[in-house]
C-alpha cells in the first residue's frame, strides 16, 4: 500500500511538469495543491562526541607495606672505667665446690652485716653519710654519761670529727637542730690536760676554740662543739645535742 502511493505520487509528479513544458504561457488558471501527507521519520542519527571528564574521585586508603630490615649496627661506645677488684679466687684442684660454698657464706655475712647497719642508721630522725661513716642523731639532748648511753644503746659511739670534712658535717647537723653544742668523744678525765678518744687514743684531729682547752674552774674533762665548728673543753653535766657515729 505504502509502495503504491509512493509510485502514485511520482506519476502525478511527472505528469504536472510534461503539462508546463508543453504550455508554459497556459492560461489555465492554477488551483493550489491539496497539502501532502507527512513524511517518514529518518534513521537514527550518527553517535554524539564522548562528554567531559567527571570529577575526581575519593582519595584511597593507606597501603600497608612490609616493615624493612634492621639497620646497621652503631659505633662502639667509648671504654668504661675500670672496674674493681674481684673477690679472691678459688684454689685449684680438689675441694672447688666446698671453697665456693666458704667464700659465698662470707659474702652472706658481709652483706647481713651491711643491711643490719644500714637499719640500724634508718631508725635515726637525722642521717648524714660522710665517707665510710653515719653521723645520726635523733636531737635529744643529755649530759656526757647519757649521751655515751643514747650512742652505745643504738649500737653506735658518741661522735668525734677525725677530719676537717667530718667536723663540717656535725655543724651542718647543728644548723638543722639549731644546736648550740654537740658533745665529742673525747675527754682528760684519765690525764688533766690530755685528751684521747673513748679507746684511749690521741686525737690525730682537734679544732679547738683559741685558748682552749683552758679547764675552767678546774672542772671542764669533756668536749662539745660549737655551732661554728670549733671545739671547747666544758664540765661534763651540762646537757647538749646528743650526735653518734657508725
Ligand atoms: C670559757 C670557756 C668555758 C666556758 C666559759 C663560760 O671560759 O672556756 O668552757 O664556756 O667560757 C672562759
Ligand atoms: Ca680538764
Ligand atoms: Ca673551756
Amino acid at each position: 500500500m505504502a509502495l503504491l502511493k509512493h509510485h502514485l505520487c511520482a506519476a502525478l509528479l511527472l505528469m504536472e511538469s510534461v503539462l508546463l513544458q508543453a504550455a508554459p504561457e497556459s492560461s489555465c488558471p492554477a488551483y493550489p495543491g491539496v497539502p501532502g501527507t507527512p513524511g517518514h521519520n529518518a534513521s537514527p542519527g550518527r553517535d554524539g562526541r564522548d562528554g567531559f571528564p567527571g570529577p575526581k574521585g575519593e582519595k584511597g586508603d593507606p597501603g600497608v607495606g612490609a616493615q624493612g630490615p634492621p639497620g646497621k649496627i652503631g659505633p662502639p661506645g667509648a671504654v668504661g672505667p675500670k672496674g674493681d677488684n674481684g673477690n679472691p679466687g678459688l684454689p685449684g684442684g680438689t675441694g672447688v665446690q666446698s671453697a665456693l660454698v666458704t667464700q659465698l657464706q662470707s659474702d652472706v655475712k658481709h652483706l647481713t652485716d651491711r643491711l643490719n647497719a644500714v637499719e640500724k642508721v634508718l631508725g635515726f630522725r637525722m642521717i648524714r653519710k660522710v665517707g665510710q661513716k653515719y653521723y645520726v642523731t635523733d636531737g635529744l639532748k643529755g649530759n656526757f654519761e647519757k649521751a655515751l648511753k643514747i650512742c652505745s644503746d643504738a649500737g653506735a659511739k658518741i661522735v668525734l670529727p677525725r677530719s676537717e670534712d667530718e667536723n663540717k658535717v656535725i655543724t651542718s647537723m647543728q644548723a638543722a637542730l639549731e644546736s648550740t653544742y654537740v658533745y665529742a668523744g673525747a675527754t682528760d678525765r684519765q690525764k688533766e690536760g690530755h685528751f684521747v678518744d673513748m679507746s684511749g687514743q690521741p686525737l690525730t684531729f682537734t679544732n679547738w676554740k683559741e685558748n682552749e682547752p683552758n679547764d675552767y674552774k678546774g672542772a671542764e674533762d669533756c668536749t662539745i662543739i660549737y655551732k661554728s665548728g670549733v671545739w671547747n673543753d666544758i664540765n661534763c653535766d651540762s646537757e647538749w645535742h646528743v650526735v653518734c657515729e657508725m
